[in-house]
This record gives structure tokens, sequence and C-alpha cells, in this order.
């Protein structure tokens, strides 16, 4: 025997929200507790409201985070201002904690590349739509935070399906070698649009896939956030420290359809999907919360209250913002337009300005 491994499991709150084992430092801090509450109940409200103005033409397409709100919450709640967030497409949760406003990301799933120039950290990175394709990036990132000896810690979240592509073992590989400031979060809601994780990988665990690259990896319960806000404090602080990647596999359950072109009952069944709200985020927190006398049914009233009131004003100024010229879908992508684009633009503009 020359290797030998193992990855551990975290998880502190049960499906109930009683406690499981004695509960990280920072969960004495009931205001810290009821903020990551409060932040997971408007992604949700926000999700739906997101929904029902695709469903009436009025947004592009969206992806909701039904069922994955602890995990993009619990990480984002662990990072510093200055650390560096490479999200997918489904990570509005950490997006938001770091400042974008709502209508910011409305406005990037309604076709408008103003919504990337978003009020959040101007160094995060806006959303990736090629699946796996911000691992390689984040690595380019930690490299120069490294280079420039900045205690600064690149964060990368990917799905379960993004963990089968090259870019993602190209990244970690490189991380591992350089000992790269970097925690890359695999979200594995079970599900890659269609594609089961008994199809994605044979595998016991995704976070297993950090040891080939020479790094460690645990695997969190994501429907718990003071799970994934413990192990993304360790990680993160762990990486500040110089002591190299970390990878979190986040396990979790997309109770939506993958995004509004979608329709998942056609792969998978309503059984499937009942089992997994019983162990939903959101209820969990709040039962926990409820238990220790820190929320109350008027909290509860008052909360839904605001965030309605927040998500709808948000909406209204998303859909009084003026669209763009269309010529404009043409300025973001080079510096120096290739001369098939240059002139498709000629050809939708003729020859005044756009
Ligand atoms: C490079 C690339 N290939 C294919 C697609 C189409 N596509 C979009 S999402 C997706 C599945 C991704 O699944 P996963 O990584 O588990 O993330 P989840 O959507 O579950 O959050 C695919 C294949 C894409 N966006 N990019
Ligand atoms: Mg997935």
């Amino acid at each position: 025997m020359i290797a030998r491994f193992e990855v551990r499991q975290r998880n502190y709150l049960a499906p109930d929200g009683s406690i499981n084992r004695a509960l990280p430092a920072f969960a004495s801090d009931a205001k810290l507790l009821i903020d990551l509450y409060r932040a997971m109940v408007l992604l949700r409200v926000f999700d739906r409201k997101a929904v029902a103005l695709q469903r009436t033409g009025r947004l592009g397409t969206y992806a909701v985070s039904l069922g994955q709100e602890a995990v993009s919450v619990g990480i984002a709640s662990a990072m510093r201002e200055e650390d560096v967030l490479l999200p997918s497409y489904r990570d509005n949760g950490a997006l938001i904690w770091r400042g974008v406003k709502l209508e910011e990301i409305l406005l990037f799933w309604g076709g408008d590349e103003r919504g990337n120039h978003f009020s959040g950290p101007v160094h995060d990175f806006p959303f990736c739509v090629p699946v796996g394709s911000q691992a390689p990036h984040t690595a380019g990132v930690a490299y120069a935070l490294k280079l420039r000896k900045e205690p600064r810690v690149a964060v990368c979240m990917f799905g379960d399906g993004a963990t089968s592509k090259g870019d993602v073992y190209e990244a970690m590989n490189f991380a591992g070698v350089h000992k790269l400031p970097v925690v890359f979060v695999a979200v594995n809601n079970q599900w890659a649009i269609s594609v089961p994780l008994s199809l994605q990988t044979s595998c016991e665990t995704l976070a297993q896939k950090a040891i080939a690259a020479g790094f460690s990896g645990e695997q969190v319960d994501g429907s718990d956030v003071l799970a994934m806000r413990a192990a993304a404090e360790e990680a993160i602080a762990a990486a500040r420290d110089g002591k190299g990647p970390r990878f979190i596999e986040a396990v979790t359950y997309r109770l939506g359809d993958h995004t509004t072109s979608d329709d998942a009952s056609r792969y998978r069944s309503a059984e499937e999907v009942q089992a997994h709200w019983k162990e939903e985020p959101v209820t969990r927190l709040r039962s926990y919360l409820v238990n220790q006398k820190m929320w109350s049914k008027s909290d509860e009233e008052q909360l839904a209250a605001e965030c309605h009131e927040r998500v709808e004003a948000a909406a209204e100024r998303y859909l009084a913002t003026p669209p763009r010229r269309p010529a404009t879908m043409f300025d973001h992508l080079y510096a120096d337009l290739p001369e098939a684009y240059a002139a498709q633009r000629r050809e939708l503009v003729g020859d005044d300005n756009g």
C-alpha cells in the first residue's frame, strides 16, 4: 500500500432542524444566522419572480436555485470582499450576498450586457454559462494573486456535470502543483440537465477527485447552511494562509427544472423530487431558529413582505430600463471585431452607427 485516502462528511443540522454535533463558533452569532436565513428566503422569492417574468415573455431564460439556496449563500458569507468569485449561471445567492443588485441579474438574463457591469466587487467574474470553463479562469486568477503576494482567495463554483470536463481537472491539477489560493466548490445537485450523477462518475464522491490533484476534498451537506458556511470558512482560511487549494463537494438537490427551457418531469419521478423536499435548506434553518426562539411567525410574515417588496421594486426597475440599441450585442466580446461579425454588424445597422 503506498496511498490511502479518506473523505470527510460534514453536517450540523438534521432536516428537522435539530443539531447533530457541536455547532461551529459563528453559530453563536444570532444576527449572522438570521442574515443567512433572510438571504435564502430572498433568493427563493427572487427566483419565483424571475420565472414569472420569463413565462410572461419578459425575461430570456433563468436557472433557479430552488433547494440549493444554502450552497451559494453559505459560500459567499465566508468570503471577504477582496476575494474573487467565479460563479456559474446558478449561483445567484452568492452574487446577491456580494452586493449585486436584483435588477442587474434580471438585466443579464434579459439579454442586456449591462447586467454584467454589476454593483458587486468589480473584480468578481460574470456568470459563466459554458460549463466548467470558469475553473481554468479561477486557476489563472489565483496564480496572479499568488504572484502578487496578495492575501486573497479565488472561489470557483460549478456543478456535478462540470466535474466531468477536462477544464476542471486541468484547473485543479494546476492549482495543486502551484499550491494556489483557490477553493473549488462542486455543487452536486444530482443532475446535469437530464444526466443523473450515476452517469457522471463511478466515484463514490466528487470530493475525492481533489486527491488526484494533490489536495483535500470534503463532502458537505449542501442543504445545511451552517455546514456550508463552516466548510467554506475553513477552506478559505487555509487557502489564504498559503496552504494551497481545497475542494468542497456540496451535496444538494435541484428541486426545480434545470432552467425555464427544461421540463424535469420528463426524466425524473415526482416521488424522487418529493423525497428531497424533506431535506430542503430554508425550512431546515427556520426550524432551528424557531426551536432556539430566535425567530417567530411575525418575523416570518415581515420577512415575506420585505422580500416581496424588494423583488417587485427590482423587477419594476428592470422593466423600466430602456433596451439598448441592437448593435450593442457586438460590443463586449472582442476588442477588435473579426470581419465575420463586423459584416453582420454592418448588415444590421447599415451605414448609420447603430
Ligand atoms: C461547454 C458546455 N457544454 C454544454 C452546455 C449545455 N449545458 C448547460 S448546463 C449543462 C449541465 C450542467 O450541469 P451541472 O454542471 O451539474 O450544473 P447544474 O446545471 O446542475 O447547476 C449543460 C450540458 C454548456 N452550457 N456548456
Ligand atoms: Mg448539476
